[in-house]
């Protein structure tokens, strides 16, 4: 086959329509973002033909004089970034990233304790249909059922009761703030280890908007392709004392070849996020985010914790009589992306779930301000009334896009 001539037409079509449903559509899935051009330049790049087993300076291939450099750089840009004393770079995503975490400092069978998924959690922090629920003896812990806070004392007393060799603190759907000072006091405490899931919260955590992860807790994960604008992948910083492990526990134990194109990647968003303009870019993800909040109050929904201090929220739809899965396929017609979100202590399945998670990363790289932000909160209260045909309101959607950024 000639490859310099070869089109293979059924995936490059699929591909421009991908391409057209990102540049015509309203993104607000929270865990999505548009990468940086460099990003995707380097994704395609030739570091993706090498491989690189090991680390730098101790690889299992010949030939990686100049990716040990990239992955150098990486790893020194991601330590400064969050202030810890080790990075590890190779990991594929976040949730091997925390299995990494757990398999450098647990043994098998050892009580993990994290946030139920209905409270916000994520699938690896002890569910059962994950490694973690099913290698660890799993305990999860809820949000208060008023307030949907963590409440540190409830916290205090369920490690007191369960005593985990290890705490996760982060989520994926946790509007709020997170005291990993608190978390780190009860861990100590209990003589437990201290991770920080920061898949969502890292660019906010790296610009100080959140609170700082170290020198409070053992680990910190994170994924680069959320609030970081990079590509699709993980990370982990550890106190110096886990070095070791952590890096053995991604290669050789649950890793083979670190892809260095990604690597390469990680470090232009990292590079991106030490610059002092990010912090606008964070800020402006929580103001748009803020002021969605308060136009989906004023049409009288329910936001779960009543509020946000990050890019992201849920909206309880129970009072709406709708469930998640409904609103998100209702908003898919129109050109609105969401995610299905279960809501605290929620009784319907996940696939179906009482609400729904928006967040706003992608339409502020698309350098949406708040008055656009209100306007689309205000667009899906009217869709989800559904008063007029999905035309009707994709037309609208047409219009808002209009006025964006092209990424
Ligand atoms: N699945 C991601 C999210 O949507 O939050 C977390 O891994």
């Amino acid at each position: 086959m000639d490859t310099d001539f070869f089109k293979d037409l059924p995936i490059d079509s699929l591909l421009h329509k991908e391409e057209l449903r990102q540049k015509g559509g309203i993104t607000l899935i929270a865990s999505e973002n548009y990468a940086y051009p460099q990003v995707l330049e380097l994704l395609g790049s030739v570091f993706s033909n090498k491989y690189a087993e090991g680390y730098p300076g101790k690889r299992y291939y010949a030939g990686c004089e100049w990716v040990d450099q990239v992955e150098l750089v990486a790893q020194a840009r991601c330590r400064q970034l969050f202030k810890g004393d080790h990075a590890n770079v190779q990991p594929h995503s976040g949730s091997s990233a925390n299995m990494a975490v757990f398999m450098g400092l647990l043994s098998v069978g050892d009580t993990i304790m994290g946030m139920s998924l209905s409270s916000g959690g994520h699938l690896t922090h002890g569910h059962g249909v994950s490694f973690s629920g099913k290698l660890y003896n799993a305990v999860s812990y809820s949000v208060d059922p008023l307030t949907h806070l963590i409440d540190y004392e409830a916290l205090e007393r369920l490690v007191e009761k369960h005593r985990p060799h290890l705490i996760i603190a982060g989520a994926s759907s946790y509007s709020r703030l997170i005291d990993f000072k608190k978390f780190s006091e009860i861990a100590r405490s209990y003589n437990a280890y201290l991770l920080a899931d920061c898949a969502h919260t890292a660019g906010l955590i790296s610009v100080g908007l959140h609170p700082p992860v170290f020198p409070y807790a053992d680990c910190m994960t994170g994924t680069t392709h959320k609030t970081l604008r990079g590509p699709r992948g993980g990370f982990i910083v550890t106190q110096k004392k886990y070095a070791q492990q952590i890096d053995r526990a991604v290669f050789p134990l649950i890793q083979g070849g670190p892809f260095m194109n990604v690597i390469a990647a990680k470090a232009v968003s990292f590079e991106y996020a030490l610059q002092d303009d990010f912090v606008e870019y964070q800020q402006q993800a929580l103001a748009n985010a803020q002021a969605m909040v308060s136009v989906f109050k004023g049409c009288g929904y329910t936001i779960v914790s009543d509020g946000t201090d990050t890019h992201l929220f849920v909206i309880d739809l129970r009072n709406k009589g709708i469930t998640g899965r409904y609103a998100e396929h209702m908003l898919e017609k129109v050109g609105i992306f969401v995610s299905r979100s279960t809501v605290p202590f929620d009784t319907e399945k996940p696939c179906v779930t009482s609400g729904i998670r928006i967040g706003t990363l992608a339409i502020t790289a698309r350098g949406c301000k708040e008055s656009q932000a209100e306007e689309i909160g205000s667009l899906i209260d009217e869709v989800l009334k559904g008063t007029f045909t999905p035309e009707h309101y994709a037309v609208k959607v047409k219009g808002i896009v209009k006025l964006f950024k092209d990424f």
